[in-house]
């Protein structure tokens, strides 16, 4: 019962730490600053590990698991504070100031980032003072007022009525996270400028009609989501500024209005993340609308020796990207509409980049907010620092998305399709094998540019069996995709996807 206090009043600490956290700063939530102080501290391979464990729910994964080590040492805590009056309370006292230590050091830490975990160690002490001290075996001295009732059963109604407490005031925080519902509102009101220069519809024959193919188009609802970010960061279009300075001549400030006064561009891009798997669905494709990173560096003017830019979100992430792929003709672009509508909050909101070619690790920096012109042996990104190669431009890939992997078909007519890509060079070709077959060629939809995923099929007359089918695609400058494997780590995955399947 000593644990089951400490447990409920872990959860009073908890709640209290969120409401106070929806109110002052949502990125200072002690879950986010513990969880955002465990993904940036961890060893490369543990993030690998998660990525490739549990994907886009690597978050998810990650909350639960310091959920389960705060019951563990809430739990020790009131044992502890049950046998020696005062240690569970200090030691909630000090987690909560370890957490507001933490807090502070946040890349995003606003002034008031100290505030939730300390209120949550200090609530959650308080908690389990009252609840130790009326647990039902234990006379405490100040006990005695409630000699005749400390029964089981009232403890037990008070701890349960500590938790259910929590949670609310949890709840009550995340209903309160004034930022992310103010934001989001303003996301709701906006309505975004016509392109200068609209995106060219689809060319006939780019969409093929295959149930089950992954559409040409990713909607923003299904578009991969890959970040640092425990909370998405909220940014204000109003007060958004993005600074260009560094190695160049003049540095360059702009505003979120002067940026929608540009002539705007849109352009279709697929982008990947480094970590997907051969096979894997950590790519998307969408109708970018933004402008040419290119145009504001050129007013920037960089320095002759400069190659690189950094570029920082409003929450500290940081990208190294090659000053090349910034200016020459592919259309990098400072996005803000995604398939036409404003950037999703969870993508990017207000300004993100997007780069053909390159994974998004070393490109994609979303919430933006300075781009530091330097060079490659001066400056270090994010993953760079976690054992990722300085460079990733995306390499050629096929995936099968038709049949199902592992599911079975019946014999007869069949259809074998999927997508291929290497965005910025193109596909040329796609082929196919069956079991240990030749390889045959699959028909290509048209391409929307050398900057999208295509997609192809191949009919199959499928005979009851088992099969296995893989595919390889064939890059715009006519190489074939490797066949060697490897993983994610340290600049993108490679082989050929291969499925089984059954036919009966
Ligand atoms: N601010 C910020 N931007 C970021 C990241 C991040 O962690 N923080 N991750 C990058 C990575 S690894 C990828 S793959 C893309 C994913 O973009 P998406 O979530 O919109 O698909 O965002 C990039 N931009
Ligand atoms: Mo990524």
């Amino acid at each position: 019962m000593a644990a089951l206090a400490g447990i409920a009043s872990a959860m009073v600490g908890a709640g209290v730490g969120e409401l106070t956290a929806g109110f002052v700063a949502a990125s200072s939530s002690p879950f986010a600053v513990v969880g955002g102080a465990l993904i940036d501290a961890a060893p490369a391979w543990a993030k690998d590990t998660a990525i490739a464990w549990f994907g886009t729910a690597d978050k998810a994964a990650l909350l639960v698991g310091i959920g389960v080590v705060l019951i563990a040492a809430a739990a020790l805590a009131g044992l502890c504070e049950a046998r020696w009056r005062r240690s569970g309370v200090i030691a909630f006292v000090v987690i909560g100031a370890g957490a507001a230590g933490l807090a502070l050091t946040r890349p995003d830490a606003g002034m008031l980032a100290w505030l939730p975990a300390l209120a949550a160690g200090a609530g959650g002490g308080w908690a389990l003072h009252l609840l130790v001290g009326i647990l039902p075996w234990r006379p405490a001295p100040d006990a005695a007022a409630h000699a005749d009732l400390p029964t089981r059963r009232r403890f037990l109604a008070w701890a349960g009525g500590a938790a259910v407490l929590g949670v609310a005031l949890a709840v009550a925080g995340s209903v309160a996270r004034a930022g992310t519902a103010v934001v989001a509102s303003v996301r709701d009101a906006l309505s975004l400028p016509h392109p200068a220069t609209p995106a060219p519809s689809p060319p006939a024959g780019a969409a093929l009609d295959v149930p089950g193919l992954a559409p040409l188009i990713t909607p923003n609802s299904d578009f991969y989501r890959i970040d640092t970010a425990l909370v998405v960061p909220t940014v204000d279009p109003a007060s958004w500024r993005l600074r260009i300075h560094g190695m160049v001549e003049e540095e360059v400030e702009l505003t979120w209005d002067e940026l929608l006064a540009l002539p705007l561009i849109e352009t279709t891009v697929t982008l990947s993340c480094v970590s997907n798997e051969v096979g894997g669905d950590l790519i998307g494709n969408a109708v970018w609308l933004g402008y040419p990173i290119r145009e504001l560096l050129a007013r920037a003017r960089p320095a002759d020796d400069a190659d690189m830019v950094l570029s920082t979100s409003a929450d500290g992430f940081t990208a190294g990207t090659p000053l090349e792929a910034l200016t020459d003709d592919r259309d990098a672009l400072l996005a803000i509409g995604m398939n036409g509508e404003p950037l999703p909050l969870a993508h990017g909101f207000p300004v993100r980049m997007v780069v053909p070619g390159l994974y998004g690790y070393v490109s994609a920096t979303k919430w933006v907010a300075d781009l530091e012109v330097t060079r490659f042996d001066r400056a270090r990104a994010y993953w760079t620092d976690r054992g990722w190669s300085e460079r990733g431009p995306i390499k050629l890939q096929s995936r099968i998305d038709v049949p199902r992997a592992g599911r079975g078909i019946d014999a007869g007519d069949a259809v074998i399709a999927g997508v291929a890509w290497q965005p910025h060079a193109g596909i040329s070709g796609v082929e196919v094998q069956i079991d240990d077959g030749d390889w045959q060629r699959a028909e290509l939809a048209t391409a929307i540019s050398d900057d999208t995923w295509v997609q192809w099929r191949m009919p199959w007359r499928a005979a009851s069996g088992d099969h296995r089918i893989r595919c390889r695609a064939i890059g715009g400058d006519g190489e074939t995709q490797t066949e060697v494997s490897a993983p994610p780590a340290p600049d993108g995955a490679t082989g050929w996807h291969e499925i089984a399947v059954r036919v009966s």
